[in-house]
Order: structure tokens, then sequence, then C-alpha cells
């Protein structure tokens, strides 16, 4: 049992972070945890009109924040990650309360902060662009990148605060000014964030007013942000009918997007995987955070030589699984974070069953309070059909016995998410062909390690149903930046390309 209520340590941890809104706001938006079930905080609710304000005051923003050398842009940046390393602990435990994540995941959140930050930070005295050969005498051509305007960000309750660092840390460094929209199932988190944000912007100093802010809000809040020809780019994380809503009213008004949506991931085990290695990576994959990362495991396909020797062990660690409340427990597995979660992943159970599918686990366990906690599902399935081909936000794998390499590859690809996938091989032959042209149409493609926990390094999101964006690291930047071809001539003649004559 907690010793405190949960509001109590809630507005403990916001107020070490330097949170000095009002969270007991009258007639306010409730934040229920799912660790307990119980309102946390009710909080004033932003509409069109503040949204409209917002952008206003961001694109004010703009005008001066653009002119910052890039690499004064990233002093601001470094000043956040010191902030954010002593805020830590209290993000962490934010992250926990609002999204039920273990500690260690909660902490984990945060250092994906800290680290895009810093990989940030050496960006801002990047940001090049090429010079490319010229066919004129006398010319140079090169291309410059410039800021890009106003980034409105969306993000979902299961990664409350990271996704939307990959992007402002980004942003911020190229130019830009950023407006968050977090869940309406996690806002305290992001009013923390921007609470550790404002210290950075205070030791900064000069920094323009609106260069970071918070909107806490439903779907108006989101549409504003959407439909505005004034917020330049809009990067948004969620299920991939929330991208389905957004892409096309972004596009339609010849706005940038970057989306990052549903997956169906899966994991393929291969006769000559390292097994141990395999059923740990697995475990993680497809129990970690209670099944709700974008990058969980969802669908396994095992070699039919080996289906016996790892799927008894699988079924074992699902058994044996801790679930528990992950503020006073050690338990691997929190809550889901809600009930409509849990009647979901009740609803894609009985389909499976429906189909033959025997499941292992799945059903509520007995943890104190009124938190959806359930022991994960593993479910070895005869098809590759029904609720196996589509992304059900809870911990259930589905487990398939393959015998051709080339038909598993097919099958693997064969659902709408394209995000992160995985091979267990000690098979060069395999490994290569996975990582291929023809093998995983995923943007991530994993090689004996599970499909989520991507550092922040490379480029984050995938493709077909995953809406194709990129986060984070590698190039990533270049969708915060518009790009500018510049041709010079510095000669005293004026030839045209291609060899067309003009003269007059
Ligand atoms: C998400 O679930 O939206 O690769 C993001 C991972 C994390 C990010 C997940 N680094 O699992």
């Amino acid at each position: 049992m907690l010793t405190k209520p949960l509001s109590a340590i809630t507005k403990n941890t916001m107020q070490a972070c330097g949170v000095t809104a009002d969270l007991d706001h009258d007639g306010g938006m409730q934040v229920v945890s799912p660790v307990t079930g119980e309102v946390v905080a009710t909080l004033a609710v932003d509409d069109a009109a503040a949204t409209e304000a917002a952008i206003g005051k961001a694109r004010a923003a703009f005008r001066d924040w653009r002119m910052v050398p890039a690499p004064r842009r990233g002093e601001l940046v470094r000043l956040f990650a010191e902030e954010l390393r002593k805020s830590k602990e209290d993000l962490g435990r934010m992250v926990s309360i609002e999204a039920g994540k273990s500690p260690s995941e909660g902490l984990g959140e945060v250092q994906e902060m800290i680290d895009i930050c810093d990989f940030a930070v050496g960006l801002s005295r990047q940001l090049y662009g090429l010079t490319i050969a010229t066919e004129r005498p006398g010319h140079r051509m090169m291309e410059t990148w410039h800021p890009l305007g106003v980034v409105g960000i969306i993000t979902a309750f299961n990664f409350p605060c990271a996704p939307w660092c990959w992007n402002s840390a980004l942003a911020l460094v190229c130019g830009d000014p950023v407006i968050w929209k977090p869940s309406e199932k996690t806002p305290l988190t992001a009013l923390a964030c921007q609470a550790v944000l404002d210290r950075a912007l205070a030791r900064f100093g000069d920094a323009p007013e609106g260069l970071s802010q918070v909107l806490v809000g439903g779907p108006e809040v989101g549409e504003t942000l959407v439909e505005s020809e004034n917020v330049a780019l809009i990067s948004a994380t969620g299920s991939t009918r929330m991208g389905r809503i957004v892409g096309p009213k972004v596009a339609a008004r010849f706005g940038k997007c970057i989306l990052e949506l549903g997956g169906n991931n899966a994991g393929i085990v291969c006769p000559s995987a390292d097994m141990d290695m395999a059923l740990r990576a697995i475990a993680f994959g497809a129990m970690g955070t209670a099944g709700q990362r974008c990058t969980t495991m969802r669908r396994l396909f095992v070699h039919e030589s080996v289906y016996d020797q790892i799927v008894p062990a699988l079924v074992k660690a699902y058994g044996s699984v801790t679930v528990g409340n992950p503020l006073e427990t050690s338990a691997l597995v929190g809550p889901l974070i809600d009930k409509a979660a849990f009647d979901g992943m009740g609803a894609a159970l009985e389909e499976a069953k429906a189909l033959g599918g025997t499941v292992h686990g799945g059903t509520r366990a007995d943890v104190e309070g009124n938190g959806y906690y359930v022991h994960p599902a593993l479910v070895e399935m005869p098809v590759h059909d029904g609720p196996v081909l589509r992304e059900t936000f809870a911990p259930i794998l589905y487990v398939m016995k393959y015998a051709d390499f080339d038909t598993v590859l097919e099958d693997h690809n064969a659902v709408g998410g394209g995000l992160s996938s995985s091979i267990f091989t000690t098979d060069l032959r395999e490994m290569e062909t996975f990582l291929s042209a023809r093998g995983s149409d995923c943007g991530i493609a994993n090689v004996n390690i599970g499909t989520s926990g991507a550092e922040i390094g490379g480029a984050f999101g995938g493709e077909k149903e995953t809406g194709g964006g990129r986060e984070s690291g590698s190039d990533a930047w270049r969708a915060y930046m518009r790009r500018a071809t510049n041709t010079i001539n510095y000669s005293r003649e004026l030839p045209l390309a291609q060899g067309v004559v003009f003269d007059i």
C-alpha cells in the first residue's frame, strides 16, 4: 500500500519539478493515474482560442529565434539537458504515475530526453548542406538549411515525454518554436517538462517568449494546430486512425508532417538462434511497458524445429513475470492505461480463441486499487490471421510456427504496420536476407535484439501504416528545416544551364 495518497505524491513531485499551475482547478479536466485508478489532479483546459493565441506567440518567437546562431540555440538545449539531469528522478516518477511504467522504464524515458538533448547540442554546430558540382563555369552551387517555422507536437500517453523531446530538442536547435499537445491522459508530465525547460530558459536569458508552450486539452487543440497555416510542421505520435485524419488535413494546406503511428512488430526465431538470448529479448520486447510501446513485439514466428524448445520456456516466463504497482514494487509489468485498453485486450483474445488460438495468461491480475493490471498473454496461433494482423495496444504476443524462410518473410511483411522487426539467428544468410531489400519492410530491422528500446542516435519511425516519419537521430533534423539551393555566379559571363541560348 502507498503510504500517502497518490494525489499528494503527484503534487509533491510536480512541485519539485517547479510546476506552479493549479492542480485542483475547479471543474477542470481530471487526470487519472493508471496505477490506482485515482484522480490525481484536475487541470484547466485550453480551447481553440488559446491555441490560436499560442500559435501567434510562437510565430512572434520564430522571427527572433531563427536569427540566433544555431550554436547559441544549442546552448539552450545544453542547459535543458543539465536541468533534466537534476530532475531525472522526479520526471521519471511522473512518468510512472501517469503512464504506469516501472521506475526503471520511467527513468529510461527521461534518459532518452537527456540523450537527444546531447545529440542536438552537437548538431547545433553542424546543420550542414552540400556543395554540389555545377555545369556552369565560374559558378558555385550549394544548399543551405534554414529554420522552418512553428512546430506542433502531438504525443501519445505511452511515452509521455521522450517523443516530445526528440522533436523539441531538434526543433529548438534548428531555429523553430514548439507547441506541445500532450495526450489528455498524461498532461502532468508535459507540464513538468515545460517547468524544467523554463528553468533552462531563465538561465539562458534572452530567448523569446513563447519559444516552447504546452497546451492541455482535447481534440479542439489538436485540430486547431493541424489546420493552422501558421504551423509549419506537425509531428504526431499516436494511432494509425489518428494519422489518417491528421495526414490529409496537413497535406491539404501543404504543411509538413512527421507521423509516427502504430506498428505490428514481429520477431523471427530461426533454428540457429541463441535461444537463451532470444527468450530474454522477446520477454522484454513483448511484455515490457505492459505491451504499450509502439515498438512492442506483437507477433513471433518460430521455426518448427525449435518451437518445442523456446515456446514452453516463454510460456514459463509469462507465468512467472511479476505484475504489480510500479510505484511500490519491483514488478516488471505495470498497469494498462485504462479500462478501454483492458476491454480491447479481452476482445482480441476472444477473437484469437475463435480462430483456434491457445491463450496462456491474459487474465486480470489481482493488484490493489482500481488499476487495470493484466497477466501478459502469449497466444499460440494456428493461423496468421484475425487479431494477429492488427495492433492491440496491450501485452499480447501471438506465436506462430513456420517451416520455410521465404514464406515467413512474406508473412512477416503481410500486415499494415511497418515500424520495427527482429530476427534471431546466427546464420549469416538469414540475417543478411532479413536486412536486404526483400527482407523486413520496417523502418527498424534488428538482429539478435528485440523490437523495442531503440537508441536516439538512429532515425526512429516506420513505413506503411506507421506513417513514414523519422524522428530523433541520424538526419531526422532536416524535417525541421527548409532547404534552399543556392547557385552563385562569380564570373563575368551568364551561361545558361542545359546549353540554352537566349541572346537579347
Ligand atoms: C513509442 O512507443 O512511441 O524504441 C516510442 C523504443 C523507445 C521509443 C518507443 N525508444 O521502444
